[in-house]
């Protein structure tokens, strides 16, 4: 029945070769969404799942990069802001895109489609476009240290994560004409209290345009190191891995580089029980208590002493064996359980923890699951989740959300 209604969400969310996230309130494609939403996908259709994906990759840079948003030419520029005329840019297809990145977990999706239904010209096709997605963050975006920088909190996916309030000090905020409410979209639709903030949301404005204005070059004055966007990035390389080996490639490029970045985020991210975002301009690790931190349970070589601890930090900081994941400790100051990334239970990220621990604790994957399964139980499937009274909040009928939960039920 779940999965019934879940697949009615996403019917309902397909715009003929792609998935919007909402309707109402993300008219356009998303990079990370696709990824989830094609996993879900591919439980009950291979090739909407396969078509998914190949979209997004239609509108790749010649850099290689992957747009976070993919616009939609039918939607008026209004219907959501910053829209195509902000970013200004188009991909060599022709058709139109923001600027910045989100977590690569593509290569996950491809792996997890081709694990529902076996097609090898379909990884044929994907494989050196996932290779160059990956290149160019390993081009334009690596550190000295070896990992990866994300160079706008929308980039993390995670965006008014309390883990971005102090690298934020140091952003500009450009007030914008008539105040930044006046050009919000998600207002329209949702609370104030459940969103970020207007000051918030004039620094990433500020932010995205000198990005723009650098012909989306230079990293700008935020700079960090997130472990979920370093996870992502890792696991994509041990997939990759996998997916080299189907289509008669190298995977040993692919190995030795998932394991340099483990060890790497081990080295440099991990501290107190959980991994952490580092500021590169400073090269200060960004202590805080953000699920993102918990991510790197995706990491196949991950050692073993590390998953323990971050496992037992999931359980007494986290709440993890009640099935619950918020997206913030609830023990921090600073937790809100109803505001976005600062504390809410997403499906996404129960998922990315769920997907980390199926192997290795079987008994603490199989709750968070039903954790997952309860929050839409209780109030449908909503964008996020206050994680104790598993009220619903932001927009409604949200892809990812049924998705993943087709995933997790099949
Ligand atoms: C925005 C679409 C996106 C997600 C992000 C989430 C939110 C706001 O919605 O971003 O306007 O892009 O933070 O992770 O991809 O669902």
């Amino acid at each position: 029945m779940i999965t019934h209604d879940a697949v009615r969400v996403l019917v309902a969310n397909w715009d003929g070769t792609y998935t919007v996230p909402s309707r109402r309130l993300y008219p356009h494609q998303w990079s990370w969404d696709s990824a989830f939403i094609a996993i879900g996908n591919a439980r009950w259709s291979p090739r909407r799942a396969r078509t998914e994906l190949l979209t997004l990759f239609g509108a790749q840079w010649q850099d290689g990069r992957v747009p976070h948003i993919v616009f939609n030419p039918a939607v008026p520029e209004g219907a959501y802001f910053p829209g195509p005329r902000f970013w200004g840019v188009r991909a060599p297809s022709g058709v139109a895109t923001s600027g910045i990145v989100q977590p690569p977990v593509h290569a996950l999706a491809a792996w997890k489609i081709h694990q529902a239904e076996p097609d090898v010209a379909f990884l044929r096709r994907i494989y050196p476009r996932l290779v160059a997605q990956q290149r160019f963050l390993r081009g334009e975006r690596r550190s000295p240290e070896g990992l990866i920088s994300i160079v706008h909190p929308w980039e993390s996916g995670m965006d008014n994560s309390p883990a971005w309030d102090l690298p934020l000090q140091a952003v500009e905020a450009t007030g914008s004409a008539g105040g930044i409410g006046a050009v919000r979209r998600d207002l329209g639709h949702v609370s104030a209290a459940e969103r970020p903030t207007d000051r918030d949301y004039e620094r990433y404005v500020a932010l995205a345009a000198a990005y723009r204005d650098s012909g989306y070059r230079d990293p700008g004055s935020f700079q960090v190191e997130d472990p979920l966007f370093n996870a992502a990035y890792g696991v994509a390389e041990s997939v990759l891995a996998e997916i080299a080996r189907v289509c008669g490639h190298d995977p040993e490029p692919h190995e030795r580089e998932a394991v340099r970045v483990t060890a790497a985020m081990v080295e440099h991210l991990y501290d107190d029980g959980l991994f952490h975002a580092r500021d590169v301009r400073t090269g200060c690790l960004i202590r805080s208590s953000s699920a993102a931190g918990l991510t790197p349970l995706l990491l196949p070589g991950l050692p073993r002493e590390i998953v323990n601890t971050l496992v037992g930090t999931a359980l007494d900081r986290f709440g993890l064996k009640d099935g619950v994941l918020p997206s913030y400790s609830p023990a921090a100051p600073g937790f809100e359980p109803g505001r976005y990334w600062r504390g809410p239970k997403w499906i996404n990220l129960s998922w990315l923890v769920w997907q980390g621990l199926r192997e290795r604790r079987p008994d603490l994957a199989a709750p968070l699951a039903d954790g997952m399964i309860a929050a839409v139980g209780a109030s449908g499937f909503r964008e996020y989740f206050d994680p104790i009274t598993l009220d619903g909040h932001g927009s409604r009928d949200f892809s990812w959300s049924a998705a993943l939960i087709v995933d997790v039920v099949a």
